[in-house]
């Protein structure tokens, strides 16, 4: 019997935070305004909506309903286009070691995403059969840090919230984790993501050893 682990995926299984930026980015110098690289850390792990309105509130911008649903679907077209040549070499460091011993010791794993373009991310990298379970955006309805993308994504791989363990970039989802009284790792910058019950500046720094102590129950 082991642990079930459940994974974010922008920043933990694949950066493309660099491209929801330039998205973003584009579309708030054609509204008139920019935006920085430092904003950019308070939309990790926000949702599509969230993002928009954060962003349009630093740009001191109002726009109809109308427009709004606008300039997500055109900064999501411009992302698409951005990840369309997104392939297996493009799994974040570290990240193809950890699967291949979840794989090979049977050990289940689940998404757990705010993106509603998890799924053909994940097919892209080659990854998406391997998952017991896929959680995103779609499947949603409160957004990290409430914790009920980790709880559904427990339910949905047979786990007890407390059985399951949490890889993280994002403190909104450090917090959805700990709140869901999952064990939450924070892969990134320790002092931004203190709140984890581990910390490793990334990926390639988790042994298999540790993980092996982990996942037993
Ligand atoms: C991700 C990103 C966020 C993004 C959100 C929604 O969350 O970190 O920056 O805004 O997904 O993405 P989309 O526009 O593709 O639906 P996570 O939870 O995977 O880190
Ligand atoms: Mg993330």
């Amino acid at each position: 019997q082991s642990k079930g682990i459940i994974f974010d995926l922008d920043g933990v299984i694949v950066d493309t935070a660099k491209f929801h930026f330039l998205a973003w980015r584009k579309m708030s110098n054609n509204l008139g305004f920019d935006i920085t690289q430092e904003q950019n850390e308070d939309l990790k792990g926000v949702s599509r909506v969230l993002s928009l309105q954060r962003i349009l509130k630093w740009g001191n911008k109002t726009v109809s309903e109308e427009d709004f649903q606008r300039l997500m679907t055109e900064k999501n077209e411009d992302y698409l286009s951005q990840i369309s040549s997104m392939s297996e070499n493009d799994l974040l460091p570290g990240m193809g070691k950890i699967l291949d011993y979840l794989t090979q010791n049977n050990i289940p794993f689940a998404l757990g995403s705010a993106s509603k373009n998890a799924r053909p991310i994940l097919k892209s990298l080659k990854i998406y059969d391997r998952f017991a379970a896929i959680v995103d955006g779609n499947d949603v309805t409160k957004a990290k840090p409430d914790p009920e993308v980790f709880l559904i994504a427990a339910e949905k791989l047979n786990m007890k919230p407390e059985d399951c363990i949490v890889f993280e970039d994002a403190l909104a989802g450090i917090e959805a984790a700990n709140t869901a009284r999952m064990i939450s790792i924070g892969i990134g910058d320790k002092n931004v993501l203190q709140d984890a019950d581990y910390n490793f500046a990334d990926s390639t720094e988790i042994e298999i050893e540790f993980l092996e102590k982990l996942v037993r129950k």
